[in-house]
């Protein structure tokens, strides 16, 4: 289990990675958030920021856009790094385990201060669970977030539907 990998890491990088838990916890503790929840709402656990994991897989300049894949439940997003890069975590961890499914893990992004839903490219829609993928890229890339009132309520409905 400790051997599975829970995040790669792809596209305009200079060191492509595989991470398992025990990489995601080796990562220098300048780049953990040891208790996100003042920063996440409430939501517990412990985070790599982004520009933490932009390090490990050396990021190149020509990365302008993040992937965020879950194959989980075949969600995906693409937004601007700008926008996000010096704010945004991937939290990994609760109490020393890794995050429950239920709990939106293995890995799940957040962005603080995100706006609401469909409001913009870098929304609350954005703050990707269950997330196997971090692909960098030049240009933006695949993202089957909701676009319309229908389409988001019903993504929510499904979620309810799965969670009992
Ligand atoms: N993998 C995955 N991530 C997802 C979604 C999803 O359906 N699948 N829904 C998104 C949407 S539309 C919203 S508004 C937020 C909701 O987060 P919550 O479940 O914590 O309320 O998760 C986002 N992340
Ligand atoms: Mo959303």
């Amino acid at each position: 289990m400790t051997n599975a990998v829970l995040l790669r890491i792809t596209g305009e990088v200079a060191k492509p990675c595989e991470l398992t838990f025990a990489d995601l916890a080796a990562v220098d503790a300048m780049h953990q958030i040891a208790d996100v929840s003042p920063l996440a709402g409430g939501r517990a656990g412990t985070a790599i920021t982004l520009e933490g994991l932009l390090q490990v897989a050396q990021a190149k300049s020509s990365a302008k856009y993040l992937g965020l894949h879950s194959q989980t439940d075949n969600f995906h997003a693409s937004i601007p790094l700008d926008g996000v890069r010096s704010k945004a975590f991937l939290i990994y961890q609760l109490n020393g385990e890794p995050l429950s499914l239920k709990a939106g893990g293995p890995c799940r992004f957040f962005v603080p201060d995100h706006l609401a839903c469909r409001s913009a490219e870098i929304d609350e829609c954005a703050n990707v669970k269950f997330v196997d993928t971090l692909e960098l890229t030049a240009a933006k890339g695949h993202d089957n977030r909701p676009h319309d009132d229908a389409a988001h309520a019903q993504l929510h409905a499904n979620e309810k539907s799965h969670q009992q």
